[in-house]
């Protein structure tokens, strides 16, 4: 039996002026390019939960030839996407079972919306693969499949439950980043959050030594690839990120990861990523506006937290480690001023590069929920606008256009040569102080 795998990967935006214009810009191709070639982590799980009398083989969807029929002789396919492109990945699962081949989707946007799924695949797989997929195949094998399986939503890193990702597929590929993942969930619970919180009960960490594991095999697979870890919150848990930094600065790779900024409190947490080849950490500031926090995290934590932004980048960049923030446009206070006040908290805050997005209500999530019920959704389930840079609600205090041209116009002011040249300059100087 064999089983092909598809990831609808790569990096969308569907706006046509911020397509030729925005994300044309210098520094965000560069980003793009870079990231757009990330393979898909949870596929690689999928393929190591596969039984192993079951050939797997896995497939990015862009690589495939536009008539995908070499893959009838595959006699299973699993298809992955988030919501950007779902609906492509239905139109693909569509062409597969119209010449007979049977599908089979899961992943983030499967798991919150698994009956418009159900209308594209023969089985929908909802939440992580642990405790769904190895049975699924079984049931396939014996011609018993069913159409709907529910995995596992917590402890899906321990035994019976986990499966090391099967790096070893991506072989002779030209990746040159791996993702590896260390957690699932994040406590913040941040309204828009779309990310593994989705697919989890509460707060989920690997054990130090697999997730060693794990980076060992890779290592052999690619040359020297530059690690991105894709968690939601890496150091959530102190203790755990103690012994993890101590683990694997032997291993003397390079690595970026998501996290808050609460690290910046901890000497000793911060003496150790500087050491453990941590080049980057991606925090969501989301806005340098207290009052735009109000009610994003249940406790509010990001609104207390906001005084401290300046101070937490200093003391994580003066470490040498970079910090890429991120900031929402178009959250419930923001106005036509907002966009301008954005800007000069990056440019006074020193970060090194930054991330500015326009929030996203993606299925699922409380936002979502909420915007629905009070009719500020431009469309419902309007998934080919939810790549972060494609408006599709009604903001509070602008209009769409508003919205959109101040994006625009942010883009342009920020990622330039000249900026990011500043910016640089900036942490040289910082640089310069580590080093003397
Ligand atoms: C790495 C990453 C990427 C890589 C993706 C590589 C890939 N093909 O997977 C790249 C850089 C290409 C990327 C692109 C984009 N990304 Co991205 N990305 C991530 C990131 C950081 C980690 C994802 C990951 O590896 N998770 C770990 C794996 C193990 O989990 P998993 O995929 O959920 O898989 C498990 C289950 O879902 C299930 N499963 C998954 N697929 C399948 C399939 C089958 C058949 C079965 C049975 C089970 C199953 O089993 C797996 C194991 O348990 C997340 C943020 C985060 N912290 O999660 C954002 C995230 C997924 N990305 C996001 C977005 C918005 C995008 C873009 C739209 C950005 C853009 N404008 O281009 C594009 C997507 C474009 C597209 N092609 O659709 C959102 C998606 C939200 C959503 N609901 O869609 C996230 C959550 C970030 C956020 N800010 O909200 N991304």
């Amino acid at each position: 039996m064999k089983i092909a795998l598809i990831a609808m990967s790569g990096v969308r935006v569907k706006t046509q002026t911020l397509a030729e214009l925005g994300v044309t810009l210098p520094q965000f191709v560069n980003r793009g390019k870079v990231v757009a070639s990330l393979p898909s982590l949870g596929l690689l799980t999928v393929a190591a939960l596969t039984p192993p009398d079951v050939e797997v083989e896995y497939f990015e969807v862009d690589d495939l030839p536009p008539e995908n029929r070499a893959l009838i002789k595959y006699d299973l396919v699993g298809i992955s996407s988030f919501t950007a492109r779902i609906n492509d990945a239905y139109r693909l699962a569509d062409r597969y079972r119209a010449i007979g081949v049977p599908v089979v989707l899961g992943g983030l946007h499967v798991t919150l919306m698994p009956q418009e799924a159900q209308a594209h695949a023969d089985a929908v797989v909802v939440n992580g693969a642990e405790g769904a997929w190895p049975k699924l195949v079984e049931d396939f094998k014996k011609g018993q499949m069913k159409p709907f399986y529910v995995g596992a939503r917590k402890g899906v890193f321990e035994p019976g439950l986990y499966a090391k990702p099967r790096f070893e597929l991506l072989k002779g590929r030209p990746y040159n980043r791996i993702t590896v993942q260390t957690s699932r969930g994040c406590p913040l619970n941040c309204e828009f959050c779309a990310a593994s919180i989705r697919i989890t009960d509460s707060f989920q960490q690997k054990p130090v030594n697999l997730v060693i594991d794990e980076i060992e095999t890779a290592l052999k697979i690619t040359q020297h690839p530059f690690f991105e870890l894709s968690d939601d919150n890496t150091f959530v848990n102190k203790k755990w990120s103690k012994e993890f930094l101590t683990a694997v600065t032997p291993l003397n790779i390079s690595w970026f990861t998501e996290t808050d900024i609460s690290i910046a409190d901890d000497e000793e947490l911060l003496n150790l990523l500087a050491k453990s080849g941590c080049k980057q950490v991606l925090i969501g500031f989301e806005s340098p506006i207290s009052h735009a926090l109000d009610g994003m995290n249940p406790n509010n934590w990001k609104t207390c937290r906001q005084p401290g932004y300046v101070d937490a980048i200093n003391k994580i960049q003066s470490r040498g480690i970079t910090v890429n923030g991120c900031f929402i446009l178009g959250l419930d206070s923001d106005t036509p001023e907002t966009f301008h006040v954005i800007k000069e908290f990056i440019e006074t805050s020193k970060l090194l590069e930054c991330q500015v997005t326009v929030m996203t209500p993606f299925p699922g999530t409380p936002l979502y929920n909420r915007m629905r019920a009070e009719g500020s959704l431009l469309k419902d389930e309007y998934w080919d606008r939810c790549t972060l840079f494609d408006v599709n609600f009604t903001p509070k205090h602008m209009s769409v256009a508003q919205l959109e041209e101040g994006m625009m116009c942010l883009f342009k002011e920020l990622y330039n040569e000249k900026q990011f040249l500043m910016r640089k300059r900036h942490y040289m100087e910082i640089a310069k102080e580590i080093l003397s």
